[in-house]
């Protein structure tokens, strides 16, 4: 097992960030055998309840009221209509359920039908998952009580950047619902995006946010950038091609996620349908042991079921089962008193 540091410093990070590619690589390797079963990934679906019409203006996403995406605004789709696509995820072997909402933050009478939803899912024996942006401490604590297993809220990139992505919250928004989810006992799925036209110094500082958080998160999505027609940064990328992040510097910074979280799951997120399959493998060797299934994510392409189910067959990899999951989980979560207590210090 890896000494698990919460003391990264900036200097360190950068120094792992320029180690030779194949040393870096390779030590990343080595955390992810000593911490996981290394020919495993687990498989996650995603579900987005609520799309489009989203008050926020992230420049990347194509469900801001602000991004001319073409993406319509729906309702919150109904509980049945969500267990039963949960149904549909766990048959196809998914140990995850992730529920995405297009808001700030969940309007209080959303709740009842957030938590029956919750309830719903982890009684099919998945481990849920939720995304629904700001909370405050009661719902975090409602959402606890309904037994969520995980709350997905990226910080998306690094502090110095984060204003330039999104202009109607801060960081430190972000960092005050993470704290407020771990202070209910929920685990924190938190992450971000590269390939935002971002430099090596921020991608530094996005992982060492992370890794320097009071507990790690039990997972890291890391998404490379879907560049979507009538957002401002899909605009200014199909601008600006040099911009686009190339996949040694992606692959990069995966293992340095790894290397510096080493009981994480690190997700490889947004951004498969366009990468080749060497590149998602090297991400395999460098640590990235999860990924989201299927042919949608939320509102951009997926990779698909049969295109994965072929790479995980040449490369030898099988679905992790949810007792491997679960017991990570389960070794993630602080009793729920004692989380309680540490938030009020
Ligand atoms: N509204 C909630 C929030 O912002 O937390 C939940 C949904 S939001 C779509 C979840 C995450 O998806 C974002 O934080 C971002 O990291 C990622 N994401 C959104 N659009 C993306 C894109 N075009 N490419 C890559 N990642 C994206
Ligand atoms: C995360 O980090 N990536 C997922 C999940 N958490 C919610 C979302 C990816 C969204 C990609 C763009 C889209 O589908 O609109
Ligand atoms: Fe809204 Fe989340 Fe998209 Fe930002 S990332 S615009 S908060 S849905």
């Amino acid at each position: 097992m890896s000494e698990v540091r919460n003391d990264w410093t900036r200097e360190e990070i950068a120094a792992l960030f320029d180690l030779p590619f194949m040393e870096l690589v390779f030590r990343a390797a080595e955390v992810h055998r000593a911490n996981h079963p290394h020919n495993q990934v687990q498989l996650s679906t995603l579900l987005s309840i609520k799309t489009g019409g989203c008050p926020e203006d992230c420049g990347y996403c194509s469900q801001s009221v602000k991004a001319e995406s073409g993406v319509k605004a729906t309702k919150l789709l109904g509980v049945q209509e969500v267990l039963q696509r949960a149904a549909q995820a766990r048959d196809q072997g998914s140990t995850r359920f992730c529920m995405g909402a297009a808001w700030r933050n969940p309007k209080d009478r959303d709740m009842p039908a957030i938590i029956e939803m919750v309830q719903g899912v982890r009684a099919m024996g998945m481990e849920t998952c939720m995304t629904l942006g700001m909370l405050t401490p009661a719902q975090a604590d409602m959402l606890a009580e309904a037994g969520l297993d995980y709350y997905n809220h990226n910080i998306d990139t690094s502090p110095e950047r984060y204003g330039e992505i999104t202009s109607t919250r801060t960081m430190d928004d972000r960092l005050d619902t993470l704290s407020n989810v771990r202070g209910a006992g929920i685990n924190v799925c938190s992450g971000g995006i590269v390939g935002m036209g971002e430099t090596r110094a921020d991608r530094v500082g996005f992982v060492h946010t992370l890794a320097t958080l009071p507990s790690h998160p039990g997972s890291v999505p890391i998404n490379a950038l879907v560049p979507v027609k009538g957002t401002v940064l899909g605009d200014m990328l199909a601008d600006t091609p040099l911009a686009k992040i190339d996949d040694i510097e992606f692959v990069r910074t995966v293992a340095v996620a790894r290397i510096t979280m080493p009981e994480s799951m690190v997700r490889l997120s947004a951004g498969r349908e366009s990468m080749s399959e060497a590149t998602q493998a090297l991400c395999f060797l460098a640590g990235a042991n999860s990924l989201f299934t299927g042919d949608k994510l939320l509102t951009a392409p997926n990779a698909g079921d049969d295109n994965d189910a072929a790479m995980f067959a040449r490369l030898g990899i099988t679905p992790m089962p949810i007792t491997q999951t679960e017991a990570e989980a389960e070794a993630a979560r602080m009793p729920r008193g004692c989380a309680k207590l540490q938030a009020a210090e």
